[in-house]
């Protein structure tokens, strides 16, 4: 059997402890469960910018690294990509900050990373590349005479064709696709706005399979979406219903109904919106006043990028506002915290939560809304409500499905899961549950690997 090479921006090391908040390494482990490699940044950042590869072995897997420099990092990973890619793909043109030595240092470094595999490489191996700062890599590995297989997978989406134009030099980015043996996208409409922008920007023409023929060979686009290990993160729910942060945390609601949501801090997840819609909620519903916790764990990310600063001052004073206006002596109605959690104590916060609230204005996937879903106790589960704008909502109907840009139609939905009663909550739950367990991180690293196979 061929070795797996997975390459990714940052590289998950088995040496590093603690809670990380991200959604990447969750997904594609699976991929390395018979040994392979895993080559990317290691998260550090050296003086000598090209230093050599550092590598750990831990079981099967090798881990192979490289530092950035610090004007790598502002470059490539601060500029081109998080300031750059990142708002464009979530459909934000407004908030791109676009500067021509950051496309340079974009480049650079991916073939600093080109470099640096290719010697790694063995001729069988199949490799498997990640997301949007890496896009070039085939490319530039193709340029140093690598022939095995080369797949690409995109986690964030794509967006539709006259969006993509704002991007400067866009069209040099897209042909990089094409080096590419399969190209990998979350659903069905990211891959269909991905082959547009195929048709309108370079002038090619798919065949009703997704496939594009270049001067040296073919690239297919296929939807791939990710999915997470649903049993065994029901499992550890299960058992953290018991864990002393969960005893704790219920100890603390005394018998109130919570609303869970859990993000890395990031402008795309939609949070202001959502945290408007918890005020509403309060305002509109009196009812619920003293009846209902809203927990918000928001893991801070990407603090060099002056817009996370920006959301996360807003949330500050929204979270405030909120508290201050509604909280009595012995009620706090939100507890807004941004610590990472590890993911034991989410998987029993999850299920301890009466609603799980995933209202990003625009997701590759989201795999909080699976974990929510596969945390829950289905005797008597808790209600997801879920943005249409989510790459899961294209997978998961029987959510409460709001669009995010109005906070009144999440303010309805909290109430609606907030009085709905147990038999529909379980079917409702039911029927998620079954799309869960079955398109899983396991089924996703199996397809996306048999189709580079094929
Ligand atoms: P992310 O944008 O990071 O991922 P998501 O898919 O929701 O978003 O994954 C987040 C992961 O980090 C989850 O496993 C979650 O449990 C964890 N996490 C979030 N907040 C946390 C916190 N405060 N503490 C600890 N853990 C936390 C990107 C794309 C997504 C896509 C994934 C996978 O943006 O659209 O679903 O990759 O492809």
């Amino acid at each position: 059997m061929a070795r797996v090479v997975i390459v990714s921006n940052r590289v998950p090391l088995p040496t590093e402890r603690g809670a990380r908040a991200g959604g990447l390494a969750v997904g594609i482990a699976d991929a390395l469960k018979d040994g392979g490699l895993w080559f990317g940044w290691s998260g550090g950042i050296s003086r000598s910018a090209r230093n050599p590869v550092r590598k750990v072995e831990s079981g099967s897997v090798t881990y192979a690294t490289i530092d950035l420099s610090q004007e790598d990092y502002d470059r490539f990973y601060v500029g081109y990509a998080n300031s750059t890619l990142w708002p464009l793909l979530h459909f934000r043109l407004g908030l791109i900050d676009f500067k021509r030595e950051d496309l340079e240092g974009y480049f650079s470094v991916n073939r600093t990373f080109a470099a640096a595999l290719a010697l790694e490489l063995h001729p069988d191996d199949v490799v498997w590349i990640h997301d949007y700062h890496l896009i070039p890599l085939g490319a530039e590995l193709r340029r140093l005479g690598v022939r095995n297989r080369l797949g690409f997978f995109l986690h964030v989406p794509f967006v539709p064709a006259s969006l993509f134009a704002a991007l400067p030099q866009g069209e040099t980015l897209l042909r990089a696709f094409l080096a590419y043996d399969v190209v990998g996208l979350q659903t069905e409409e990211h891959r269909r706005d991905f082959l547009d922008a195929v048709k309108q920007v370079l002038g090619m023409e798919p065949d009703g399979d997704g496939l594009l023929v270049t001067a040296d060979g073919t690239s297919r686009a296929i939807a791939n979406p990710i999915g997470i290990d649903a049993r065994g993160f029901a499992a550890m729910a299960a058992k953290a219903e018991r864990s002393p942060e969960t005893r704790r945390l219920l100890s603390s609601l005394v018998g109130r109904d919570l609303v869970i949501g859990v993000d890395r801090l990031d402008y795309s997840k939609g949070l202001p919106n959502r945290f408007t819609a918890f005020g509403k909620l309060l305002h509109d519903f009196p009812q619920h006043r003293q009846k209902v916790s809203y927990l918000q764990v928001a893991a801070k990310s990407r603090e060099d990028v002056s817009e996370y600063q920006a959301l996360r001052r807003e949330l500050d004073r929204k979270a405030g506002n909120i508290n201050g206006r509604y909280a009595e002596f012995d009620w706090v109605p939100l507890r807004y915290m941004t610590r990472p959690m590890t993911r034991t104590t989410l998987a029993g916060f999850y299920r301890a939560a009466r609603v799980g609230l995933v209202t990003p204005l625009r997701d590759g996937m989201n795999l909080v809304a699976k974990e929510f879903i596969a945390a829950q106790d289905h005797n008597d589960p808790g209600v997801l409500i879920l943005s249409r704008f989510a790459g899961a909502a294209e997978d998961l109907e029987e959510a409460l499905i709001v669009n995010p840009y109005d906070p009144a139609e999440i303010t309805e939905a909290i109430h609606q899961a907030l009085i709905m009663p147990q038999d529909e909550r379980q079917d409702r739950m039911a029927r998620l549950r079954a799309r869960v367990f079955t398109v899983t991180a396991e089924s996703y690293c199996r397809n996306f690997l048999a189709a580079l196979a094929a």
